[in-house]
């Protein structure tokens, strides 16, 4: 079986070592999100990316979810003696050499989607990993600045990391998307699928930011295989990280049912909800969405793997109907 999934950093990595579990034998294409992707200490940061190749490759941090296990920081803080930093951004020794490798490939002329298949050669997922697109897109936050009152638009990074999302998001503008390509094989992998699957990676700055390519939204739309994804949003919060500031940004309650309402039936053929949602199978469904309410916590593999069947499952049953 051939399962493409579109993801974005944590929870899209943890749901693809489920998939793997639930699903040994799959091929599997994970199309990730660039919009996160940053320039910081000289170097091309892609921590989506780099978050799925080290979880599925055994390298990451799994208490923070993203960065190296073992990490120590001497080259960040030799940074900071110097006055260089950013020092809200916690770039440690071991993740730094995989920075280096990746810029120093892409000043010789190697596209993203390559010098990411050369830095899996290393980690070996297990999976096929191709960054959305090989041009530059970043996502900015437009806020108002509290102390101020100014209002500026800055780097995903920096109301994500420096910021904690503590102020309100006003707008998030996916720049560059519009003229960005897929990447090498995006469409081709959509176009061969037998399954498609949003994980419950967020539906604004990752999943929405990979379907803001132009192209790959109306390839998953037109690609006639069943779409399902898994609701991020568990009894009106996100499972982790702070989706419900950004979705607030792009007009969208911060619950299961409106996620999938905003994916909408055009591109969504079946969503789960977790089971503390499941009074909104019944709104799903009116939106033209087959629905299931199953256990949404990725509290550990086994959790994982289950959802990961529940979304095959369901993907069977749409393709039944
Ligand atoms: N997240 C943090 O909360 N603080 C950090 O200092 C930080 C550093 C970092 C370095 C490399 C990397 O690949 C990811 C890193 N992240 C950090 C995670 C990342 O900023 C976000 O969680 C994702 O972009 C959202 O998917």
């Amino acid at each position: 079986m051939r399962i493409v999934v579109l993801a974005g950093g944590i929870g899209g990595a943890r749901f693809l070592r489920g998939l793997q579990r639930a699903s040994p034998d799959a091929d599997i294409t994970v199309i990730g999100n660039t919009g996160d992707d940053i320039h910081l200490f000289g170097l091309k940061v892609c921590p989506d990316l780099d978050t799925v190749m080290y979880t599925l490759g055994g390298g990451i941090n799994e208490e923070q979810g993203w960065g190296r296990t073992d990490e120590t920081f001497h080259l960040k803080e030799e940074l900071a003696a110097y006055g260089v930093g950013p020092e809200w951004f916690g770039l440690g020794d071991r993740d730094f050499a995989t920075h280096i490798v990746r810029t120093q490939m892409l000043s010789a002329g190697f596209p993203l989607s390559a010098v990411t298949e050369a830095l899996c050669d290393r980690w070996k997922p297990g999976v096929r990993l191709i960054p959305m697109s090989d041009d530059r897109v970043e996502t900015h936050v437009a806020v108002t600045l509290p102390d101020s009152g100014e209002r500026k638009v800055i780097h995903f990074q920096e109301y994500w990391v420096r910021l904690r999302a503590s102020v309100a998001a006003e707008a998030v503008v996916p720049v560059g998307a519009d003229q960005a390509k897929p990447a090498p094989g995006v469409l081709e992998a959509i176009a061969e699928a037998d399954v498609i699957l949003f994980p419950p990676s967020n539906p604004v700055v990752s999943i929405g930011t990979i379907l803001a390519v132009p192209g790959i939204r109306e390839a998953i739309a037109d690609a006639g295989v069943p779409v399902v994804g898994l609701s991020p949003i568990v009894g009106d919060a996100p499972v982790r990280g702070m989706a419900d500031k950004v979705l607030a940004a792009v007009g969208v309650e911060s619950t299961a049912a409106a996620v999938a309402e905003h994916y909408g039936s055009g591109l969504l053929d079946g969503w789960l909800v977790d089971t503390v949602d499941a009074s909104a199978v019944e709104r799903v469904e009116s939106a033209g969405i087959r629905c299931r309410a199953v256990p949404l916590l990725m509290s550990d593999l086994d959790a994982s793997a289950r959802m990961a069947r529940e979304a095959l499952t369901l993907a069977e049953e749409v393709r039944g109907a």
